[in-house]
């Protein structure tokens, strides 16, 4: 005979909810607060897709994920912040390929002067098979690249003259990313490079500790340089990707489907920013020609070419197995 007291059916429904009810009170889910590195001001493309990222992300994965986005450098400059987002703490990042190759030597590649002849080669080759190459070597290093930024093209600025020949390069001190790449490119013209952080620049520039430095026209613009630098050449040596870039551990963190919201709106953030940034070059440049900067054309681009070749020989000597990298860039153009 069954002598153990039996629940109800109903007692029991009633039991659940309430037990359901209590864990949900007493255990909401918690939602991950994602931080997010940005080296620019608000209102930069880079920046606005971010926040459009980040809103994306929200929304998409019902708040279970919150980004938020720290611009303007707020959270470290740019190597000490790729490190930081390997290690997991912090969960994505806006980063350039510039400053990522000491840490993931096949993105050096992207380095290399004048690989690409134009950004829309750039686009195609980064969003294709061999873009998936770069992102499985920062994948390596514990960084989930989902889609890739532009950055137009840079070109050297100083302070005294406008810079038409590797001649014009010859004893001036011109600021460059943290690379060694980027050291040889302006040894190679005869400059003093000195690699320091984004933050330094202007005020190292109004100081005369450096002459000159290089980047495209929204970050010349954005950063003032252009009010100290105004002598804007357009040599065009660096048409670099950027990477909307996910810490792995943030990223094996999420269910599946998150994941697939988190890359969807990683995508459409992509699609943002380069419809941003052409606009925004245009009114940058405008912005600085209002302000009185001198910008020239560079009609023998040839010549800045020859010099970067003993980079490129080096490079495919000291990376055997970076080759196939460099010869299918070139043979995708
Ligand atoms: C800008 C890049 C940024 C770099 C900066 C620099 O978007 O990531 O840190 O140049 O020159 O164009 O350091």
């Amino acid at each position: 005979m069954q002598t153990r007291k039996r629940f109800s059916v109903t007692g029991c429904l009633k039991i659940t909810a309430m037990a359901g009810a209590l864990t949900a009170a007493a255990l909401p889910v918690q939602a991950d607060q994602w931080r997010g590195w940005n080296i620019h001001p608000p209102g930069y493309p880079n920046s606005e897709a971010l926040e459009s990222f980040a809103e994306e992300v929200a929304e998409k994965t019902d708040g279970r994920v919150e980004p938020k986005v720290y611009h303007n450098a707020v959270l470290g400059d740019q190597p000490d912040a790729i490190e930081q987002t390997r290690s997991g703490a912090l969960d994505f990042a806006n980063f350039n390929m510039g400053p990522m190759g000491p840490i993931v030597p096949a993105t050096n590649v992207l380095s290399l002067p004048f690989i690409f002849n134009s950004v829309d080669d750039m686009y195609t080759i980064m969003d294709g098979e061999i873009g998936d190459r770069f992102a499985d070597a920062l994948a390596e290093e514990g960084l989930i690249a989902l889609s890739w930024f532009g950055s137009g093209a840079r070109s050297l600025y100083n302070t005294d003259h406008p810079v038409k020949t590797p001649a014009d390069v010859q004893g001036i001190k011109v600021r460059v990313m943290n690379n060694d790449l980027y050291v040889e490119m302006i040894d190679n013209l005869g400059g003093n490079a000195t690699p320091m952080s984004y933050g330094e620049v202007y005020q190292s520039l109004k100081t005369g500790v450096i002459d000159g430095a290089e980047n495209n026209y929204p970050s010349y613009e954005t950063s003032g340089h252009y009010e100290v630098a105004k002598y804007y050449s357009l040599t065009e040596h660096l048409i670099l990707p950027e990477c909307l870039c996910i810490a792995k551990s943030s990223w094996e963190e999420l269910s599946e489907e998150d994941q697939k919201a988190v890359r969807t709106a990683a995508e459409n953030a992509a699609e943002t920013q380069r419809q941003l940034w052409e606009e925004r070059v245009q009114k940058s440049k405008q912005t600085v020609l209002d302000a009185g900067a001198k910008i020239n054309d560079v009609n023998d681009k040839a010549a800045f070419q020859e010099k970067m070749q003993p980079i490129y020989d080096d490079f495919v000597k000291q990376h055997p197995e970076l080759e196939s990298f460099v010869t299918d860039i070139q043979a995708a153009q």
